[in-house]
């Protein structure tokens, strides 16, 4: 593991190694990437950000986060390539050069850093957080239960043993905590990309509540022409639509957190597979998934830059 050249995309890596990725992607294009940690996860690792900007202040900006739920290791696998595209196709890219001459772009790769040590370490179908809970041996909230939207209705668990436990209360782990400071304190983010697996789905506001958002009709066209985008490369098909209307109602969802605080391109996408392979997607479909989203999520970068 010398150099972001070198590095291999084609397979699943340790969190060690992907740290490693970041501080190297940062060292050879100081000019465009820097790292700033967010907090600490609960276990005490950091919560890295990559910052791609090439200057002003405060500009406008757009969010991505992958591996929230540390089992989806396609996404913590396609985030590492994203970062690396972006540095590549800056100043030879006009669509990202424009983007990135307007806007900033924050991608946290992964976000659950403790779930994703747990994955590697004892347990690879791990999903939540690592915090203990008070009264029970059962382990870790869910961190996409445990946003201040809805929190604590339909769709989440308040028992601990279960995968949608939401926690004790809103914004109770540090890795959720963490990400509501940072966006709160910018103040300027623009659009909001939380990135799962799997089902192939790209999914807009809202989970908790079938009130449709204010800008359905715009994220629905937008979303439809993302998919077409993505489906060009290699045929791969999604569906896409409300969360509640799509999949399941489900409360204390980060988009839907994001979209109140007035983030109006809101988005989840649930990458490759339908069910096959689910969370153990093969190594050799990391690089074909990162690339046919890539496309998607540059119709809705693009589309944020232009409205
Ligand atoms: N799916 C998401 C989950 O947390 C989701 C779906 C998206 C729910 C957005 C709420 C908001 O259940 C996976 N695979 O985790
Ligand atoms: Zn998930």
């Amino acid at each position: 593991l010398r150099n972001t050249d070198k590095f291999v995309y084609s397979r699943y890596h340790t969190l060690s190694e992907i740290y490693s990725f970041q501080d190297m992607l940062v060292a050879e294009n100081p000019k465009l990437v820097s790292k700033i940690v967010i907090g600490p996860s609960f276990e005490g690792r950091p919560l890295n950000i990559l910052k791609f900007s090439t200057g002003g202040t405060n500009r406008p900006a757009i969010w991505i986060d992958t591996g929230i739920h540390s089992r989806e290791w396609v996404t913590q696998a396609s985030g590492t390539w994203f970062a690396k595209k972006i540095v590549t196709d800056y100043g030879r890219d006009p669509s990202l050069t424009a983007i990135l001459n307007k806007m900033d772009i924050f991608l946290e790769i992964v976000t659950n850093p403790d779930g994703f040590a747990y994955t590697h370490s004892n347990d690879r179908l791990w999903r939540k957080t690592r915090k203990p809970n008070p009264g029970t041996t059962c382990v870790g909230v869910d961190p996409n239960r445990n946003w201040d939207a809805g929190f604590g209705g339909p769709g989440s668990s308040n028992d601990p043993c279960l995968q949608t436990y939401r926690g004790p209360r809103a914004n109770s782990e540090s890795e959720v905590r963490s990400i509501v400071t940072f966006v709160k304190s910018h103040n300027n983010f623009k659009a909001f990309i939380s990135i799962h697996s799997y089902s192939q789905l790209l999914l807009y506001p809202f989970g908790f509540t079938p009130m449709p958002i204010s800008n359905r009709a715009e994220l629905n066209t937008l979303a439809q022409r993302a998919v077409t985008d993505l489906a060009s490369l290699y045929g791969t098909q999604y569906r896409f639509g409300s969360v509640i209307d799509t999949i399941y109602q489900a409360s204390g969802g980060s988009i839907d957190w994001a979209y109140t605080q007035g983030i109006r391109y809101s988005y989840t996408f649930e990458l490759r597979d339908t069910g096959r392979f689910g969370f153990l997607l093969p190594a050799d479909q990391i690089i074909p998934t990162a690339r046919e989203t890539w496309l998607a999520l540059m119709t809705i970068m693009d589309h944020t830059l232009k409205n």
